[in-house]
């Protein structure tokens, strides 16, 4: 009887704890005002365009780009429905699995990441990222059952939403139109105080319910740096949080000082008066967290964190590991919350343009889904068609090797491949020897098949391939018309009358190439 009511006034006497009280609201942002609705700009420079936040760059296609990351408020998801995001613009290479490889690159050229991701703070992970398959407006969304799995994992989690663009500039923006989540903002938590200044990393911390654990077993933090940390307590039970030095025995001796002095502990929120507390929270009731601001100890180490409440130290405790370079965070949860087939992407009434990194046409390709089944890879390093593919069902690429990878594999090609060019073949020779082929971009026609743009000598250098008869139509138009300039064929590929592997065909200023793929 004696004991529990003292636990009761031990948490009557707790001091000024923030109550975080779930609410089931949804955060939602839109950009169409121009305002940047309390997103911090981490990298690069803001801009609005196209009823969005983009970057407000303009870099040269293909140069070196200013990596743009702009970031949410921090929130936690409440289950009180799913997560939507609009985009516009562009498409990009896969979000590496941390913000800091995406800050890792300030400047990114010949094509960077591109999309929004959902970002775990504590550990910096993108738990998820969202990016876009298609090169028009497009809406994202992802379930609540989706979310509910990420707060089953942990009720005390905190994330932002990451607006990531490697790949603006010439070859266009990422545009975030509005994003909203079913959460509750936890800024107004954390107030660092006067002369700390920034903290550089902010730790969040909560409870398994019923099971007396922390939510972490192991945190990481640079040595010497700011961070703040906050214990959530939306368990049944009072909690504290306290950092110790390295010292194998200290979560145990702690505990046991705690529950042999009471009295004099209950007074002292459970906190003995030991050389080896580094730092500590107060005793955080249910409902309520408390942010604690550390600067981080400059030995790197091994630091053990325990909750003291009488009998919890056996169970509940951790590591801090002081380490100079954080750990790429294991992440758990890498699927694109998109229907299962959208990895395999299909034409349907439109050509489908896939941009990536395809095997034997280089990273710089664009994957061409045709509205015949025949489907083509252009280089646009080397100006030329790379592959090409027949699909009858209209599939063009799988996707998801490079998802899985990260970026670092290729997409793969759906239907049965038909040309591949040689690794070095550069068949148009405008007469200048070797020159090589300046891309300047490409647009889009009506009717939904790319133009791509060069310099090349002396001449600017227009493609079009269309599907036509039994197969592809490169059409190529060369201004002004450079004399001498050659096109070599391939296999299965033929200009006017000529159709040998190996022919040198003398070209003009118009002149089309016919790739057979039926
Ligand atoms: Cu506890």
């Amino acid at each position: 009887m004696m004991k529990s009511m003292t636990v009761i006034l031990a948490i009557f006497a707790l001091t000024a704890a923030s109550s975080f009280a779930a609410d089931k609201k949804t955060l939602s942002w839109e950009f169409g005002d121009g305002q940047t609705h309390g997103w911090q700009i981490v990298s690069g420079e803001v801009g609005f365009y196209d009823g969005g936040m983009a970057s407000t760059t303009y870099e040269t296609r293909d140069a070196e780009q200013t990596t743009f990351l702009a970031r949410s408020p921090m929130f936690r998801l409440n289950g009180g429905g799913g997560l939507e995001i609009t985009l516009k613009g562009g498409m990009g290479k896969p979000l590496p699995a941390t913000a800091r490889e995406v800050l890792a690159n300030p400047h990114t050229s010949n094509g960077g990441p591109m999309g929004v991701a959902l970002r775990r703070v504590t550990d910096d992970a993108y738990v998820l990222f969202f990016e876009k398959s298609k090169t028009h407006q497009q809406t994202i969304k992802v379930a609540k059952e989706e979310l509910d799995k990420l707060i089953a994992r942990s009720h005390d989690e905190v994330y932002t939403l990451d607006l990531v663009d490697g790949l603006h500039g010439g070859w266009g923006h990422l545009p975030l139109v509005r994003a909203s989540v079913a959460a509750t903002s936890v800024g107004q938590l954390l107030k660092p105080p006067a002369g700390f200044g920034a903290p550089a990393r902010h730790l969040f911390l909560g409870s398994k319910h019923g099971k007396l654990e922390f939510d972490k077993k192991e945190l990481w933090a640079t040595p010497g740096s700011k961070i703040s940390l906050t214990l959530f307590n939306s368990d049944e039970m009072a909690h504290n949080f306290i950092l110790c030095q390295p010292d194998d025995k200290v979560a145990n001796e702690l505990g046991e000082y705690v529950m042999g002095n009471l009295a004099e502990m209950i007074k002292r929120a459970y906190v003995p008066s030991d050389p080896r507390v580094i730092a500590h929270t107060d005793l955080v009731a249910p409902g309520t967290s408390d942010t604690i601001y550390i600067t981080v100890p400059n030995t790197p180490g091994d630091y053990p964190y325990v909750c003291t409440f009488p009998g919890h130290h056996l169970l509940m405790r951790g590591l801090l590991h002081v380490t100079a370079e954080l750990p790429r965070p294991k992440v758990d949860v890498l699927k694109p919350p998109m229907p299962g087939d959208v990895f395999r992407i299909t034409v349907k009434d439109r050509p489908i343009i896939v941009r990536g990194s395809l095997n034997g046409s280089g990273p710089a390709s664009i994957c061409v889904g045709t509205l015949s089944g025949s489907q083509f890879a252009f280089d646009t390093a080397r100006c030329i068609v790379a592959k090409t593919w027949m699909s009858p069902n209209g599939e063009l690429v799988n996707t998801k090797p490079a998802w899985d990878g990260r970026g670092g594999n290729f997409i793969q090609i759906m239907g049965q491949g038909r040309f591949s060019a040689t690794k070095d073949a550069q068949p148009l020779d405008v007469g200048g020897g070797d020159v090589s082929p300046d891309f300047l971009g490409y647009e889009i026609g009506d009717d939904g098949y790319p133009s791509f743009h060069y310099k090349l000598g002396a001449s600017t250098v227009l493609v079009k391939v269309v599907p036509s008869g039994d197969g592809l139509d490169a059409n190529f138009t060369l201004k002004p018309t450079p004399s001498g300039a050659t096109y070599t064929l391939g296999e299965t590929q033929s200009i006017g009358e000529a159709t040998e592997r190996g022919t040198v065909v003398k070209v003009g200023t118009n002149f089309t190439v016919h790739f057979k793929t039926k």
